[in-house]
């Protein structure tokens, strides 16, 4: 059940610049007046700031840096995205807590986030770092009218959003390096998981994650598997970000453009991601199944391939690969098996 403090919080919130008087909160809560007092100086003490005016009540002015429901929500201007939020302080992975939150009809446009993920999930099971309090650690939930071939486009849409509101957010150059991790300076800031329910030919809803390393330090992104191809915004700026004011960003990009992919189609979606494509029109090797092999990163298809033209001249649609390249001090950049 929602606590009294959350609830209070929520009615501050609600009422944004304006002024909301103790007796109405009072009878809103069924609690004493002087307890809505005693609550009011705890929140102070966890860094909300709030006015309090004889004749007018109480207003928030401003929410402490830490997560919740109440501070990511606090300032969203959104029609559907984020404005149902899950927030958690540890999970195992937000894409477990969405799945089960999907099963229960929450809503398109629910969030779910973590502080800290014990069991990050990345593509093909392979495990995502989540440390504590350092990075954007969330689960989108969607329920397109779309058909299900067409979930790979969401991946892509994600990371063009992804790779806008960074680049706009920090002064950064994002790239994608197909299909879904976003580069700064050729190194991995940001990755993407899209899984979806779907029947034959309906979704029935698809959970997109995003891990965002925002404030790790360059001693900090030290675990073997990822010390040579991890950044965070920290490492790139030399700044620490408000992960609220980031969430806010992504989620407020991502609204427009979701909206804009559901009324347009993909098209534009395709260019913006061309636009950020790691190497496109540049020599990759890639990585399928059966075999390893170098040709020209053309861009990707309708459908969201990969499309490469090979040593005959021929352009060949691929669904399925790894991209592999090398930086510039010659490490090869490889996902952790
Ligand atoms: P991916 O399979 O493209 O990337 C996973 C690979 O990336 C790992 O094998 C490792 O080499 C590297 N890696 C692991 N952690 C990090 C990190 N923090 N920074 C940079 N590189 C790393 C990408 O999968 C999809 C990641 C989605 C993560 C989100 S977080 C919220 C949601 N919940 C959840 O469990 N997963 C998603």
């Amino acid at each position: 059940m929602e606590s009294t403090r959350n609830k209070l919080i929520g009615l501050l919130a609600k009422e944004k610049d304006n002024y909301i008087s103790g007796q109405l909160l009072s009878d809103e809560l069924n609690i004493s007046r002087s307890a809505i007092w005693k609550h009011m100086n705890e929140l102070k003490k966890d860094g909300y700031q709030i006015e309090a005016q004889s004749n007018k009540g109480y207003r928030i002015t401003g929410f402490p840096e830490k997560l919740s429901e109440n501070t990511l929500k606090w300032g969203l201007n959104t029609d559907w995205a984020g404005t149902k939020i899950i927030h958690k302080e540890t999970v195992a992975s937000t894409q477990l807590i969405a799945h089960e939150a999907a099963r229960n009809n929450a809503p398109h446009g629910t969030v779910v986030i973590a502080d800290e993920q014990k069991e990050g999930k990345g593509r093909m099971n392979r495990h995502w770092h989540s440390t504590k309090d350092q990075g954007l650690w969330f689960s989108l939930i969607l329920r397109p009218e779309l058909q299900p071939r067409r979930a790979p486009q969401l991946t892509l849409l994600t990371a063009a959003v992804l790779a806008d509101a960074l680049g706009r957010h920090t002064q950064t150059e994002p790239m994608i390096k197909w299909p879904n991790d976003i580069l700064i300076n050729e190194k991995k800031c940001a990755g993407i998981l899209t899984e979806m329910q779907a029947e034959q030919d309906r979704i029935q809803y698809i959970v997109i994650g995003i891990g965002l390393n925002v404030n790790q330090e360059e001693t900090e992104l030290t675990a073997e598997t990822i010390k040579k191809q991890a950044t965070s915004l920290k490492v790139e700026t030399g700044k620490n970000w408000s992960m609220k004011a980031l969430f806010q960003n992504i989620i407020t990009t991502f609204e427009k453009a979701y909206d804009f992919y559901i009324e347009n189609g993909f098209s534009d979606i395709k260019k913006k991601w061309e636009s950020y494509g790691f190497k496109v029109d540049q020599r990759i090797q890639i990585k399928t199944m059966n075999k390893n092999r170098e040709a020209i990163f053309k861009g990707i298809s309708e459908d969201g391939a990969l499309v490469v033209e090979d040593d005959n001249g021929d352009l060949q649609t691929l669904y399925s690969a790894e991209i592999e390249w090398f930086n510039n001090k010659g490490d090869e950049n490889v996902n952790e098996k």
